[in-house]
């Protein structure tokens, strides 16, 4: 669909992967959920899978929405899930690095502006807040 973003905050052993933006320039080095575009009539839950193959090398497994409609800068809107990995060992194809964030981690990263407030309601999920 035109506009819509998915996310996964994906979850092992109590620890939230976060990945670095590598472009565009302005975003270059900010920490994001994986995830990226949803194509012309793919469904979030496609687009979200096939986002994580090609930025992770995973197959995820896709659980709970984390909140509703998280805006972007750019007129988009961001979707997120909580998801755990199903197969494979998650690798920086596509972005600068990765990082596992453990509990009391969670902000030892410089999120994207608009990805920081989703950490919160990870946590929440996580905590049964
Ligand atoms: N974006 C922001 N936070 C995220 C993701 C996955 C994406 N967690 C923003 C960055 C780009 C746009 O959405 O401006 C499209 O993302 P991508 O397809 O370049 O990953
Ligand atoms: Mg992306």
């Amino acid at each position: 669909m035109d506009h819509i973003v998915v996310g996964a905050a994906i979850i092992e052993n109590g620890r939230l992967l976060a990945a670095q933006r590598a472009d565009p320039p302005e975003l270059k080095g900010g920490w994001e959920f994986p995830g990226g575009k949803v194509d012309p009539g793919e469904s979030d839950h496609d687009a979200l899978v096939r986002e994580c193959v090609e930025e992770l090398g995973v197959k995820i497994a896709v659980g709970r929405r984390v909140g509703g409609e998280w805006p972007l800068s750019n007129g988009y809107i961001l979707r997120v899930w909580l998801a755990t990995i199903a197969s494979g060992v998650p690798e920086p194809l596509e972005h600068l690095a990765l990082r596992w964030l453990g509990p009391g981690e969670f902000y030892d990263v410089a999120w994207l502006p608009a990805d920081l407030p989703i950490v919160g309601a990870v946590e929440g999920l996580l905590n049964g807040s």
